[in-house]
């Protein structure tokens, strides 16, 4: 999978996306991320991305302009499955949308900040626009970042049997079951006697019951869908 990001902070992916899984992924060359910075597309020579909205009101928009040069220019190499915008405003991020982009080619995602961007980027270019969440972010860096670790460890061949995504919280709508390791006794706090028994069949069956019971305890919204 190829993903570019189009963003006035670049710096923001970067620590992000270059470690750990999603070091790897990259490495490995299953998934390709590329930051392109929004500036590249500037109207002046003083590097203008954004301006004052019209119809007044404190905070800049950014503009149509290098939106849609740096979409137009990137989208002549290849066909983008998605376009999307990263915006507080937009559709609620959740495992499903992560497995179903997990599947994509090529994704292009657009990092706002200011007050956001011009309507008329969304109303004409943009296919998704995706939330991470009811809170407000300072940009759409750190939430296009949550989304591509999210979509990116789905990848097959990212994560190795130990770090499995199939029995990840969420996966069923439910949440993951507590996990242990050693030592068998911490300060005289035991580790539940059918882990250390070597029953799989058990084992298996204490795991969902105890996914069942967080998952009415701390997510029952979960179950209701
Ligand atoms: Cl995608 N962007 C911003 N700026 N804030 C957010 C968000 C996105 N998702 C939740 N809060």
């Amino acid at each position: 999978m190829r993903i570019d990001i189009i963003s006035v902070v670049p710096e923001l992916l970067e620590s992000p996306l270059g470690h750990s899984i999603m070091k790897r992924a990259q490495t490995k060359g299953l998934l390709e991320v590329y930051v392109h910075h929004l500036r590249q597309w500037a109207v002046n020579e003083y590097g203008q991305v954004d301006d004052y909205q019209y119809g007044g009101g404190a905070g800049m928009v950014m503009m149509c302009e290098p939106l849609a040069k740096a979409i137009d220019q990137l989208s002549a190499d290849r066909k983008y499955d998605q376009v999307i915008y990263m915006t507080p405003d937009g559709e609620r991020f959740e495992q499903k949308t992560a497995n179903r982009l997990s599947l994509s080619e090529n994704l292009l995602i657009i990092c706002g900040h200011y007050k956001g961007i011009d309507q008329r980027i969304r109303d004409h270019y943009v296919t998704m626009e995706l939330s991470i969440g009811d809170y407000v972010l300072s940009g759409g860096e750190l939430a296009a970042a949550v989304i591509v670790d999210a979509i990116g460890r789905l990848i097959p061949g990212v994560l190795n049997d130990e770090t499995s995504a199939l029995t990840d919280s969420f996966q069923d709508d439910l949440l993951a079951p507590p996990v242990y390791t050693r030592p068998a006794d911490f300060r005289g706090w035991k580790v539940p006697e059918i882990l250390l028994s070597g029953d799989l069949k058990k084992v298996e069956e204490w795991r969902y019951e105890q996914a069942l019971q967080r998952t009415r305890e701390r997510r029952p919204d979960l179950q209701e869908e």
